[in-house]
């Protein structure tokens, strides 16, 4: 993230939460996602559940249909004109990747099923290919489990050690300790770009530096960054970057790994199969190179598309523009929230995304999601797939609210109103 989204700088045109402006028009974007005008249970759907899942434009959905009536097929192995036709949409999906993280290369684009895959990518043909019994591998104390799995896999069949930087009590991520667990014994640094549990925004530059000098190398997980800021991969200067589709308002079943282009080439295959070979006998494979060579069998076709259309809708209305909306909704929600009695962010640190996670005194936190969704409120209740950020916290599971592009003041405030009268049910 070129600019963590807290600290975008505000101007008068896009700083104004609900209100439409010349530079972000919400009611325009809002009747562009059509699941935003139904009513759930005869209110209003009020969906702040974005960190798990974004709503989908009507571009999207519109091109995924296009695909199945107008040119669906196969791709990369037809002559004939439809697979012509899915062949250069799917590519056309990978180049508008490449250029949404400003890669060199298409190339550098692999299409996986999501984050999660394409950590575990990383970790079975990296991994495989370089660790060996000592080599330590550093994580953070927020990462989502698809960040902690697939390296306590490696632990075990490798010999690998896993460290974890420590993060402190509003939630921020300790760089002094991280500087203390790198030594030439790290191989890799794999940490989340924006915590999913907590909206802590890493400083990932310092982070990505540090490493470098001890010779690791660096994985990012952007799942929840790339829905909030611009994110340049060279700039960074980072060697691996994965994100899931549905979470920036694309299909499920489509994620990236973004990796430097003699790294991937570098690395032994994941799955193999059809379409990631030069040639096979009986005798012997060889592989083709990246983005094939881990790309084995029948990718997600219309999917890939769909990814591209809804990085062109993100990108029109730009990166900078949703960044400083959802960094006025994000204060906005906070000072309400704030003034909820009994009720705790758990998740201060200097730099958030808009993802707010709380817990109200008294009431479970799945009581309190199912309270709110009867007032229309979709929040996320229960650990948010990172149990040791809630072990940090000292708490089973909280509530969160996680903000997206298209969300409003409006909605904070039915969310507020919604808390209240949960507070007053269970109190
Ligand atoms: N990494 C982070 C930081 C995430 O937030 C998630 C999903 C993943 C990896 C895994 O992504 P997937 O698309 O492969 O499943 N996070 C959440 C969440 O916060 N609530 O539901 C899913």
């Amino acid at each position: 993230m070129n600019k963590p989204s807290n600290v975008v700088e505000m101007t008068p045109e896009t700083n104004l939460g609900d209100n439409s402006t010349a530079a972000y028009d919400i009611e325009k974007i809002r009747a562009d996602f059509p699941i935003l005008s139904r009513e759930v249970y005869g209110k209003p759907l009020v969906y702040l559940d974005n960190g798990a899942s974004a709503q989908k434009p009507r571009q999207v959905i519109d091109a995924i249909s296009e695909v199945f009536e107008q040119y669906y097929s196969n791709v990369h192995r037809g002559v004939h004109w439809t697979s012509q036709q899915s062949t250069t949409a799917f590519e056309g999906g990978r180049s508008k990747v490449a250029k949404f993280l400003n890669a060199p290369s298409e190339n550098e684009i692999i299409f996986t099923r999501g984050a999660t895959e394409s950590i575990n990518l990383v970790a079975h043909s990296w991994g495989r290919t370089f660790l060996k019994a000592g080599d330590e591998v550093i994580i953070s104390h927020m990462e989502h489990h698809a960040n902690i799995v697939p390296w306590q896999m490696l632990r075990q069949e490798l010999g690998i050690d896993l460290k974890v930087v420590p993060i402190d009590d509003d939630g921020n991520f300790m760089f002094d300790e991280y500087e203390n667990l790198l030594s030439p014994k790290t191989k890799l640094v794999a940490v989340t770009h924006v915590s999913n549990a907590l909206g802590s925004v890493v400083p990932v530059k310092d982070v990505i530096e540090k490493a470098h000098a001890q010779g690791a190398l660096v994985l990012l997980d952007g799942c929840q960054a790339v829905p909030h800021a611009a994110v340049d991969v060279q700039d960074l200067d980072v060697d691996f970057y994965v994100f899931s589709g549905h979470k920036l308002y694309g299909p499920t079943g489509i994620g990236v790994l973004w990796g430097r282009e003699d790294l991937l080439n570098s690395m032994t295959p994941y799955q193999t199969g059809g379409e990631m070979i030069s040639s096979v006998t009986f005798e012997k494979t060889t592989f083709k190179k990246a983005p094939h060579r881990f790309e084995a069998g029948t990718p997600a076709i219309a999917e890939a598309i769909g990814l591209g259309v809804a990085i062109d809708y993100v990108q029109a209305i730009g990166l900078d523009n949703i960044a400083a909306h959802e960094h006025g909704v994000l204060q906005y929600a906070t000072e309400r929230l704030l003034t909820i009695e009994g009720l705790k962010i758990i998740g201060t640190a200097k730099e958030k995304a808009a993802i707010i996670s709380f817990d109200l005194d008294g009431v479970h936190p799945h009581d309190l999601g199912t309270f709110v969704d009867r007032a229309g409120v979709a929040v996320r209740v229960g650990h948010h797939c990172a149990q040791p950020v809630m072990d940090r916290f000292g708490v089973a599971a909280t509530a969160r609210a996680s903000f997206g592009l298209y969300n409003t003041r409006g909605e904070v405030d039915a969310l507020v109103d919604a808390l209240e009268e949960t507070r007053k049910f269970f109190g």
